[in-house]
Parts: structure tokens; C-alpha cells; sequence
């Protein structure tokens, strides 16, 4: 029979919780008003769009998230984090590809839950492409700002500095050795400790400035197929350099180039590995005219297929390997 693109699942998860300035939960909506969906309806995919996950008492709040203490942000990230495995499990196990729309990094805690829940099963390892200017591996101890998008892969790894207020379906759930951290450019110091001692890739900038990003992604894509690994990616807009992502909180120059950040997406599509998505941290008050949200819709369509000479070059895998 022939091979079907699964159905590819959209859900926004409107928070900015995990971070200390305020507008990524708008990002969802900002990438839909972009296009989002119709570029993937363009090359004729399905796709269905599950709306936004929130935290259930945003409504409720009488605390306006900048005055929200540390422990309460804590308290809404960890809840959401718990919605966010629960629907993209659902999803996942439907047979279909869910792309998560934040929202700050912390919904990760929650996306890569669902694929590792949904993994385990199988007992199909979990790799994680960890596309960001930063490494996103804090613990409690190291964090220089308390914020949880600064943190969500030492937690997905099981450091023990998370006790036990932190448990979930999350801690510990990825071996920190099938993560790659891709685009690196400002790791804190204990930080960067940790990330060595574990065993995490990094591929920094100065690496991918010496290697070029066909030999670091096929490097990537290697290990993941040498493991018949589910590839989770989670694309973080600051991972693009400011000068065409303005959209975004934590912005740190000398990013992906536009022609970079396509040839990742691209080798992706080709490798036909991917099984899931986030696209997080962008932050609509901050973009200049829905630029970095354009970009983002244009990535997304690379990694679904779009190419410049043609839509059809190329497998859309993602449906063979279950
Ligand atoms: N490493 C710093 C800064 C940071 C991490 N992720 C973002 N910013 N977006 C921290 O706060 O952990
Ligand atoms: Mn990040
Ligand atoms: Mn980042």
C-alpha cells in the first residue's frame, strides 16, 4: 500500500509561565494567524488543530502572572505539564504526529512526557534535538533566574536536584545521552558542568561554524536511526539569530542563519525520523510584524516537505516506523 503522512495534530499550550517575560502565551495564536495550518494543507497534508491548552484557573487568577512568586509559576507549569503529556499521549497513540505550539520551553516537560510515555511501550528509545541558543539543563541549585524553561531537560534527565515536588510522568524519562543540544550559544556555568558530566551532545555554534550543519545533523540523524529512536525536536525561535527571530524573550546573537535553520529542517524531512514537534518561545508582543512567526510557519512547511524545486522530493516517513 502507500505510504501515508500521518495526520499531523496541532496544540497550542498558551503559557508563559516558565519564563520571566511575559508574552509567549500568545505564540500559539500568532502562529496560526502566520499560517501555520494552511502552509501544511498547501502540500497536502492532513492536519487538525486541537486549539490551546491553559492553565485551568487562568481565568480564576487574581494574581497577574508578573506578580506570580516563583512556587506559584512552579505550581502552573507542573500542572500544565501533566494536560500537555496527557493530550499529545492521546495523540500520539492515535497514529498521528502532534506539533506543540508554545508557549515557553517548560511545555516541553510535558510534550517530550507524552512521546516517552508513548515510546515506552515498545520500548522504543526516545531521542531528543534540542534546537536552542541555550542548553535548557538548570536544576533548581543552578538556575540564575528560577525559571523552569531554563530547566526542562535536566528535569526530563532526572537530576536529583528535582525532588520530589517536582514528580510526574517527566522525571527521568530521557537518557541524557540521546540528547542533542543544537545551536548553542549561552550555557551558565554549572550548567555546562552538568551537560558534560551526563554525557549530553552539544553542538554549539562554534562546532556547527567549523562542521556545517550537514555533517552535525547527519551526525544526529545517525545516532537516532542507529537506535530505531522516535526523534523528538523541539525548535526554540531564539535558536535563529535575532536579526530574522526578533520574536523572542531571551535573545542571544549569532544564531542559525535563515539558510541554516532550513537545511536542518530539511535533512529532517529527508531522514524521515521525526515523530514529534514543539515550536516554542516565540513571543508575538516582542515580534516585529509577525516576522519571526512567518519564519517559523516556513521552517515547519521544510520539515513537512516543502522544498524548493518541489513538494514531493523526498519520504514523509513519519508513518513507517510503527
Ligand atoms: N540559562 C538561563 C537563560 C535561559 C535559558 N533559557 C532561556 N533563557 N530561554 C536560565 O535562566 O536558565
Ligand atoms: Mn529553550
Ligand atoms: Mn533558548
Amino acid at each position: 500500500p502507500p505510504i501515508r503522512p500521518r495526520r499531523i495534530d496541532f496544540i497550542g499550550v498558551a503559557t508563559a509561565s516558565g519564563a520571566s517575560v511575559r508574552g509567549c502565551g500568545m505564540g500559539p495564536e500568532a502562529l496560526r494567524v502566520a499560517g501555520m495550518l494552511e502552509a501544511l494543507i498547501d502540500l497536502e497534508l492532513d492536519v487538525a488543530d486541537h486549539g490551546d491548552l491553559r492553565n485551568s484557573h487562568a481565568g480564576l487568577s487574581t494574581t497577574p502572572l508578573s506578580w506570580r512568586t516563583v512556587e506559584q509559576r512552579k505550581g502552573d507549569v507542573l500542572e500544565l505539564a501533566q494536560q500537555v503529556s496527557d493530550a499529545g499521549l492521546g495523540i500520539l497513540d492515535a497514529g498521528h504526529f502532534p506539533v506543540f505550539l508554545g508557549g515557553d520551553h517548560s511545555i516541553a516537560i510535558g510534550t517530550v512526557s507524552a512521546v516517552a510515555r508513548h515510546c515506552l511501550p515498545k520500548q522504543r528509545p526516545v531521542h531528543v534535538l534540542w534546537v536552542d541558543a541555550h542548553a535548557d539543563y538548570n536544576t533548581p541549585e543552578t538556575s540564575p533566574s528560577g525559571n523552569l524553561h531554563g530547566m526542562p531537560l535536566a528535569l526530563l534527565c532526572g537530576e536529583k536536584e528535582f525532588d520530589a515536588s517536582y514528580r510526574g510522568d517527566w522525571l527521568g524519562r530521557i537518557d541524557p545521552r540521546n540528547v542533542t543540544v543544537f545551536g548553542a550559544r549561552s550555557v551558565d556555568r554549572e550548567e555546562r558542568k552538568l551537560v558534560q558530566a551526563r554525557g549530553v551532545e552539544v553542538i554549539d555554534m562554534r562546532k556547527l561554524d567549523q562542521l556545517g550543519i550537514v555533517a552535525t545533523m547527519q551526525h544526529v540523524i545517525d545516532k537516532a536511526k542507529a537506535d530505531g529512536a522516535h526523534l523528538h525536536v523541539s525548535f526554540d525561535v531564539d535558536s535563529v539569530d535575532p536579526s530574522i527571530a526578533p520574536g523572542g524573550g531571551t535573545l542571544v546573537p549569532g544564531g542559525l542563519s535563515y539558510r541554516e535553520a532550513h537545511l536542518v529542517m530539511e535533512m529532517l524531512h529527508d531522514s524521515g525520523l521525526v515523530g514529534s514537534l514543539d515550536v516554542v518561545e516565540l513571543n508575538p508582543f516582542l515580534d516585529h510584524g509577525g516576522k519571526t512567526a512567518t519564519l517559523m510557519v516556513d521552517l515547519v512547511a521544510s520539515l513537512f516537505g516543502r522544498s524548493i524545486m518541489g513538494e514531493e522530493a523526498g519520504p514523509v516517513e513519519f508513518v513507517t516506523q510503527d
